[in-house]
């Protein structure tokens, strides 16, 4: 069997490595684009793959993707609707999510932008203290990653949240909402938003001006779902007329982030370049070779996404 590495951003046979070439048990792995016959490639492993990628192989079964997310892969408009489409998951990914959301709830909890403020200009000034339980976080997607982060944010003591599309039993100290009606119940009790949805033609700007009026005033978001699930100019608004405290923005709808961009200089807003989490070399690796056994043995592989339900 032939697989094939797609990206237009990134060289995913560098970025892989040579443990993840060697693993690739009677699989010979190719870049694309390449000369000579396609006919023979089965899989691919991509990441925002060029429009065309997919035309050249008639016998592509299935397409892995190096993250969580699929929405890359699923946008490009070469790739059959019959082509399964794999993430990858991985609890140690979920992991380091939850201590970066973990970081900016906290972070505005215990108002650390204003302390660094004062320090710059030698200001000693208690601002006085919140407790946990008084800062109730609301999370926009419980699936393989924010159940781990709902989870983890009710330990620290938060009350939580957490919507889904579906109803979901919810672990201990966490209260699940589905639904558009769900959704509005969670907002009107949110004070910290946080995004953890797959981007899908449901999710895409709902992080806009209405949602932000449901929360509590003075909220703080946490945005490490996709660029295009927010309003940019609805989030500026927000700020600028205090709905919003502040935000901790991780992902944009162009990446990287434009030099011009406002949100670089904006004095109530953290940008950080896509680097909440990651999902490891040898989770990939792993995910790879369960989709190829699977192709191999005539089943559907496992982690394939719902093509219909976009993730
Ligand atoms: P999952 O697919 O495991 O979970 C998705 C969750 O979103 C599910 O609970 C699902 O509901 C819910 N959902 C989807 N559509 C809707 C909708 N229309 N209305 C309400 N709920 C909806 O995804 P993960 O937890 O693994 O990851 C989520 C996203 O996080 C990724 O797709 C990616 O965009 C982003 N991400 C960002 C990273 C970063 O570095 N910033 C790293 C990793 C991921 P249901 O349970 O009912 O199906
Ligand atoms: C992602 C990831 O989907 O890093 O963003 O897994």
């Amino acid at each position: 069997m032939r697989c094939v590495l797609v990206s237009k951003s990134l060289d995913l046979r560098g970025y892989l490595g040579p443990q993840f070439i060697r693993a690739a048990d009677r699989i010979e792995i190719i870049s694309h684009p390449h000369e000579g016959p396609a006919t023979d490639v089965r899989l691919a492993v991509a990441w925002h793959p060029p429009d065309d990628a997919f035309e050249r192989y008639p016998n592509l079964q299935a397409v892995c993707s190096i993250g969580a997310g699929v929405d890359n892969i699923l946008a490009c408009p070469s790739l059959r609707p019959d082509v399964d489409v794999i993430r990858v998951v991985d609890p140690a990914q979920a992991q380091m999510m939850s201590g970066f959301v973990a970081w900016h709830v906290i972070g505005h909890q215990r108002r650390f932008a204003t302390y660094q403020a004062q320090q710059r200009e030698q200001r000693w000034q208690r601002l006085g203290l919140r407790r946990a339980q008084d800062v109730p976080v609301g999370i926009l997607g419980f699936g393989e990653i924010g159940r781990r982060v709902a989870a983890d944010l009710a330990l620290l003591g938060f009350p939580v949240m957490a919507w889904s599309r579906t109803a979901k039993p919810a672990p201990q100290g966490v209260r699940g909402f589905h639904g558009a009606a769900g959704l509005d119940a969670m907002l009107g009790q949110t004070e910290v938003l946080v995004n953890l949805l797959p981007l899908t033609p449901e999710t895409k700007g709902i992080l806009n001006r209405k949602t932000f009026a449901r929360m509590y005033r003075g909220g703080y978001l946490i945005q490490v779902g996709r660029g295009e699930h927010l309003v940019e100019a609805d989030l500026l608004a927000a700020l600028e007329d205090g709905q919003l405290a502040g935000a901790a923005l991780d992902v944009f709808a162009a990446e990287p982030l434009a030099p011009r961009h406002p949100f670089w200089r904006h004095p109530r807003i953290v940008v950080t370049p896509h680097d909440a989490c990651e999902v490891s070399v040898e989770a990939i690796g792993a995910t790879f070779r369960a989709t190829a056994e699977a192709i191999r043995a005539g089943r559907r592989p496992p982690h394939s996404i719902d093509r219909e339900r976009g993730y």
